[in-house]
């Protein structure tokens, strides 16, 4: 995740970016928001599958405003709420998705590990129902199939930077794009702590 973030950070650098939503696993000390359009925070019922509906929604609120309309998506988020992408492309709104897709429900690895402890059950089964691999999903190819541009899987940093790039240039010609990046199932360290200990 410290990879992803700064390697975010490097591709949107220079650019005005409003970032509509960011993973469970998210440091939050990775980005400054210095304005209210900076980031606007997560969906009021913590609903997974929100995520593209949110970004397509706040792609067309922020048209004119000069922002680019950035989300930072889970893979098991884009999964349960990927046909609202085909409004974008249907009415085309420009827009940035990137999926940080680390092949799992991980938030759920993460409570069913803290379970296992408590019940003395075994940790390594926490995977089990939650895990999104082999097959993994191949993101690119689903946003194509909906008239999206797509790029990925992107497995490392530097391919990152590059493929934002690459995205923004999409964007500017008004497409709807799709970056698949694949990232190791780790939450940032406050988040997973706050999750694992006593109250999480
Ligand atoms: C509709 C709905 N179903 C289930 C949940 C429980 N839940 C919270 S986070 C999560 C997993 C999210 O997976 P992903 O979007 O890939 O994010 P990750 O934790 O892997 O970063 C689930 C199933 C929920 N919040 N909302
Ligand atoms: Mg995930």
């Amino acid at each position: 995740m410290p990879a992803f973030a700064a390697a975010l950070a490097e591709g949107l650098s220079g650019e005005s970016v409003t970032l509509v939503r960011l993973p469970l696993g998210w440091d939050g000390a990775s980005l400054p928001f210095r304005h209210p359009l900076d980031y606007l925070g997560y969906d009021g019922g913590a609903g997974i599958g929100s995520g593209p509906g949110m970004l397509v929604g706040a792609a067309l609120a922020l048209e004119g405003s000069g922002r680019i309309p950035v989300a930072v998506l889970g893979d098991g988020d884009t999964m349960m709420g990927i046909s609202a992408f085909w409004s974008a492309a249907r009415y085309s709104i420009p827009l940035i998705a990137v999926v940080c897709n680390n092949r799992s429900y991980f938030n759920d690895e993460v409570h069913q590990e803290k379970v296992a402890r408590m019940r003395g059950r075994p940790v390594e089964n926490k995977g089990v129902g939650q895990e999104i691999r082999e097959p993994d999903i191949d993101f690119a190819a689903i946003a194509r199939a909906q008239g999206m541009a797509a790029i990925g899987p992107v497995g490392s940093g530097a391919e990152m930077v590059g493929a934002l790039r690459q995205a923004v240039s999409l964007y500017r010609e008004g497409a709807s794009v799709l970056i698949d990046v694949r990232v190791e199932p780790a939450y940032a360290e406050a988040m997973s702590k706050g999750m694992t200990e006593d109250g999480g």
